[in-house]
C-alpha cells in the first residue's frame, strides 16, 4: 500500500518506517488547499470573534470546472478561483451597522450556527442563476430587515417584501430566513439580479437555528425530486429546555423547529403535484407527509430532531434504489448520531437521545418496555403512538469520540478509489474521524435501536508548512494538532482552540468535509480557517 504514497524525503522514510503500523490503520493524507481570507481577530474576544474564518460551506455547480463557492458565517460568500486561488465577494450579507453587506440584523457574534449559515446552487445553477442561502436574524438589533443594496447596486431590490414569521411555541429570540436569489449572469464571478425570501421562522434562543440545505444530486430533470430542496431547522435549544412550554417543540408538528423540510422553492416547477405555501412564496409537494394532517405545517419531511446541522445525500451509483438522504445531528449529554431520513419518520427528541430514552432531567436511561411516542401536532399529545426511528450510527461523548458530530460523506469521487461507499465524518469538538461503511449503515437501519454502523478510526497524515524542509510527513490521531499549529502560525493569540469543549478542555478543532462536483473530498475548519484537500487513502 506504501508505493501509493508520493515520493518520500529520506527523513519521511525514516519516519514512515518508524510509523508503518500506524500507517497500517486507515490513514489520509491531506494537502493544504486554501487559506481563508480572515474574518475573525487573532485576539478577539467571543468565541466567534476568536475563530480566523467561519468557513462553513463549499460548494461547486454542476460541470464546474474553474471556481468553487465557499461561504463564510461572518458575511462573505465567495467564488474561489480553482488555478489562481482568488477569492472575489460574490455577496457580503454581515450589513449591521456601520458594515458594507446586505442585512442589517445578521447576528454572528454568539451562537455557532449564526450568521450566514446555509447555501446551495439550484442544480440548475449554470443555466437559471439560482442559489439558495439561510441565515440567522436578530429581531432586536437595528436597522430594517429588508436587504440594503447601497454598496451592492447590482443586486435589485426593487420587489423585495419580508414574510410573515411562521410561529414557533414559547419565548423567541432570532428568526431564521431561507432566501432565493437570481444571478442573471451566472458566467461571471459578479452578483447581478433579484432575491426573494421564501421563508422565515421564529427561534426560541441563539442555538440550533436554521441552517443546512441540499438538492437530491441523483435528480434529474422530470423526476418528482428534481429542484425539490430540504432544509434542515434545529431545536432553537427548545428540547433540552426546563421550560415545559417550549420543550416539546421537537415533537410537535405545528412549527418548524427540530424538523427536515421538503419544498419546491420554484413556484413554476412541479406545479401539477404541489399546492402553493401559506405565504404565497414557494411550493409544498403533495406527498409531503402531513399536508393532510389538521394542524400540522405542510413542509416537514421528518422531525424529532436536536440540531441535524448538517445534511448530505448518499449516493449509491451501482444500485440508485440504495440512495438515501442522511442528517448528522448534535446529541446533548451523551450521544452523537447520524440518521437516515425516510419519510414522515419520528426521531425521538426530545424524548430519545441516541438509542436510549431522555429524561426530563436530561439524563439518559434504557427504551421503555414499550417503545412508542405519542403523536403530538399541538399543545398536547394525541392518542396515536408511533415507533421511533433510531440512528445508524452513534458514538458517546468521550475524549475518544467527541460531542458534537460535524459532517460526512458517502465518497464517490475519482482519485481515491479505497474510500468508494465509504461515509467518512468528524466530531467538531476532537477533530476525529472515522469511517463506516455504507453498506453497514443501511443494515442498522432496521428498525432496531441497538444495531449501529461498525466505526473506523481514521487517521492523518500532513505536511506541516510551518516545520523545517526536512521534517517530513507525519501521521496524527485527529485534526486536532493540525488546527491548532495551523491556528497558532496564523498568529492565533488563543492558547486553546477557540470553542467550547466539556471533554478536554482544550477548544474545539472545528472541522468538517465537504465535497466538490466530482465528489471529492475536502476538510476546513473555522479554527485556522484553512481549506486541506483529501489527496490518498492508505491502509483501507
Ligand atoms: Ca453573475
Ligand atoms: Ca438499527
Amino acid at each position: 500500500m506504501f508505493n501509493r504514497l508520493p515520493a518520500a524525503s529520506l527523513a519521511f522514510a525514516v519516519y514512515l518506517s518508524s510509523a508503518s503500523a500506524a500507517l497500517a490503520q486507515p490513514t489520509l493524507e491531506l494537502r493544504d488547499y486554501v487559506v481563508m481570507p480572515m474574518t475573525g481577530l487573532v485576539d478577539g474576544k467571543g468565541s466567534n470573534e476568536l475563530l480566523l474564518s467561519r468557513v462553513n460551506t463549499l460548494r461547486e455547480e454542476v460541470g464546474g470546472a474553474r471556481r468553487v463557492f465557499i461561504s463564510d458565517l461572518n458575511g462573505p460568500l465567495y467564488i474561489l478561483d480553482k488555478e489562481s486561488k482568488k477569492f472575489l465577494v460574490y455577496l457580503n450579507f454581515n450589513g449591521n451597522e456601520g458594515k458594507a453587506g446586505i442585512f442589517r440584523k445578521l447576528t454572528i457574534q454568539q451562537g455557532y450556527g449564526n450568521g450566514l449559515n446555509g447555501f446551495y446552487l439550484d442544480p440548475d445553477y449554470t443555466r437559471n442563476g439560482k442559489f439558495y442561502t439561510t441565515h440567522i436574524e436578530d429581531p432586536a438589533m437595528p436597522g430594517s430587515n429588508l436587504p440594503d443594496n447601497s454598496r451592492v447596486p447590482t443586486l435589485n431590490v426593487s420587489g423585495y417584501t419580508t414574510t410573515a414569521a411562521i410561529k414557533t411555541p414559547g419565548p423567541l429570540q432570532n428568526e431564521g430566513v431561507l432566501v432565493e436569489w437570481t444571478d442573471s449572469n451566472p458566467s461571471n464571478s459578479t452578483f447581478e439580479g433579484t432575491a426573494r425570501e421564501l421563508l422565515r421562522v421564529q427561534l426560541n434562543t441563539r442555538s440550533h437555528p436554521l441552517g443546512d440545505l441540499i438538492f437530491n444530486p441523483a435528480a434529474r430533470r422530470g423526476d418528482p425530486d428534481w429542484r425539490v430542496l430540504y432544509l434542515e431547522c434545529g431545536d432553537g435549544a427548545s428540547g433540552e429546555s426546563t421550560n415545559v412550554a417550549i420543550r416539546p417543540n421537537p415533537q410537535r408538528l405545528d412549527n418548524l423547529e427540530g424538523k427536515i423540510l421538503r419544498i419546491i422553492p420554484d413556484l413554476n416547477e412541479h406545479v401539477a403535484s404541489s399546492t402553493v405555501s401559506e405565504n404565497g412564496r414557494y411550493r409544498i409537494p403533495n406527498d409531503n407527509p402531513f399536508v393532510a394532517t389538521p394542524g400540522a405545517r405542510k413542509e416537514i419531511w421528518a422531525y424529532g430532531f436536536r440540531n441535524p446541522h448538517r445534511l448530505n445525500w448518499a449516493v449509491d451509483p451501482a444500485n440508485p434504489a440504495n440512495n438515501r438522504l442522511i442528517a448528522n445531528s448534535v446529541g446533548l449529554r451523551t450521544w452523537e448520531t447520524a440518521y437516515i431520513v425516510h419519510k414522515g419518520a419520528n426521531y425521538g427528541y426530545a424524548l430519545r437521545e441516541g438509542n436510549e430514552l431522555l429524561k426530563p432531567d436530561n439524563t439518559t436511561g434504557p427504551l421503555p418496555a414499550v417503545d412508542k411516542i405519542p403523536l403530538q401536532v399541538g399543545d398536547t399529545p394525541t392518542g396515536t403512538l408511533l415507533t421511533p426511528i433510531y440512528p445508524v450510527i452513534q458514538y458517546g461523548h468521550d475524549p475518544k469520540g467527541g460531542d458534537s458530530i460535524g459532517s460526512g460523506f458517502v465518497y464517490n469521487g475519482k482519485m481515491i478509489p479505497a474510500l468508494r461507499g465509504k461515509y467518512v465524518f468528524t466530531d467538531l469538538t476532537t477533530g476525529r474521524i472515522w469511517y463506516a461503511d455504507y453498506k453497514d449503515m443501511l443494515a442498522a437501519d432496521d428498525g432496531k435501536p441497538g444495531t449501529t454502523a461498525a466505526l473506523h478510526e481514521v487517521r492523518l497524515l500532513w505536511n506541516d508548512p510551518h516545520d523545517s524542509p526536512d521534517a517530513g510527513k507525519k501521521v496524527y490521531d485527529s485534526m486536532f494538532p493540525i488546527v491548532e499549529a495551523a491556528y497558532h502560525a496564523r498568529g492565533g493569540k488563543s492558547p486553546k482552540l477557540p470553542g467550547r469543549d466539556d471533554l478536554v478542555m482544550k477548544g474545539r478543532a472545528d472541522v468538517r468535509f465537504s465535497i466538490d462536483a466530482n465528489g471529492e473530498l475536502f476538510l476546513y475548519s473555522k479554527g485556522d480557517g484553512i481549506i486541506r484537500a483529501v489527496v490518498e487513502a492508505i491502509g483501507f
